[in-house]
């Protein structure tokens, strides 16, 4: 599949519009996730070890906000229980034709349902593995609350959900070295002073992180019996989150 390198915020941008997950993201998104999100490789990976663990015969593993599907063909690869679906689902029509493209090249065998469609309205059910890899973050607060009670109640007992966030810090020290130490992270990745700040500019008010403790808190609200972050890169974290 053709992906090329992200320069969507090198030159100087007049007014910068908010972020969206358009065509031309499509195209960078591989190298742009990958640059500007510290762990990423990790996690995906990570998640298809879990799915190999926690995917139950005539169950569905569910990605919500699955862009190109990273998170979905890493599952894919590592799942061995029996008559076990995937559906993947994201509302960025760009994102899932890039997808399809990439799943008819891929040679695994558990099915794979990718469905356009916004995860506040999609249906969870049977689930033994939901991912949620850094697309919470998007959701409206207000609408967060909700979206996990749904996926919570779709879980068989003794499911998962994999939870990854950006995280903000109530100590306003912690606060600023983390956001510091994200951006030197970026330049080491090749990002320049301009590139980060317009991008920062873009994704403000579209990305709203949350501390720990509030996910923390939300995710036994609605009935997990446990939430623990497993993997954290500075401001980057992931949650496993047990039934
Ligand atoms: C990965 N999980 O590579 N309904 C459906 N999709 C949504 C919604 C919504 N309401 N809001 C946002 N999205 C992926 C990376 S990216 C993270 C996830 C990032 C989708 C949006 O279209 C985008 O594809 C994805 O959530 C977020 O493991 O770009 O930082």
């Amino acid at each position: 599949m053709n992906s090329s390198k992200d320069s969507l915020y090198a030159s100087p941008i007049g007014e910068v519009g908010a972020f969206k997950f358009d065509e031309t993201v499509v195209n960078v998104f591989p190298d742009m996730i990958q640059r500007s999100v510290p762990g990423y490789s990790a996690i995906i990976s990570a998640i298809g070890l879990l799915a190999g663990r926690f995917a139950r015969e005539h169950s569905v593993c569910y990605d919500l906000g699955c862009s190109l599907g990273a998170a979905t063909l890493a599952m894919r690869h590592q799942i061995e229980a029996e008559n076990c679906r995937i559906i993947a689902v994201d509302n960025s029509e760009a994102m899932l034709s890039r997808f399809q493209q990439t799943l008819q090249q891929d040679q695994a065998q558990v099915a794979v349902d990718v469905q356009c469609a916004d995860i506040r309205d999609v249906a969870i059910e049977n689930a033994s593995v939901v991912v949620l890899n850094f697309t919470l973050q998007f959701i409206p607060l207000e609408d967060r609350l909700a979206l996990l009670q749904k996926i919570y109640r779709g879980l068989l007992p003794g499911g998962i959900l994999i939870l990854s966030e950006k995280l903000k810090f109530d100590d306003e020290r912690q606060q600023e070295l983390q956001t510091q130490m994200h951006h030197a992270f970026k330049k080491a990745q090749g990002y320049s002073d301009l590139e980060i700040s317009q991008k920062r500019t873009a994704l403000e008010n579209v990305l709203i992180p949350e501390t720990f403790a509030q996910h923390q808190h939300r995710l036994r609200e609605v009935g997990f019996s446990s939430a623990e972050v497993w993997f954290q890169y500075f401001n980057f974290a992931s949650i496993i989150a047990l039934k």
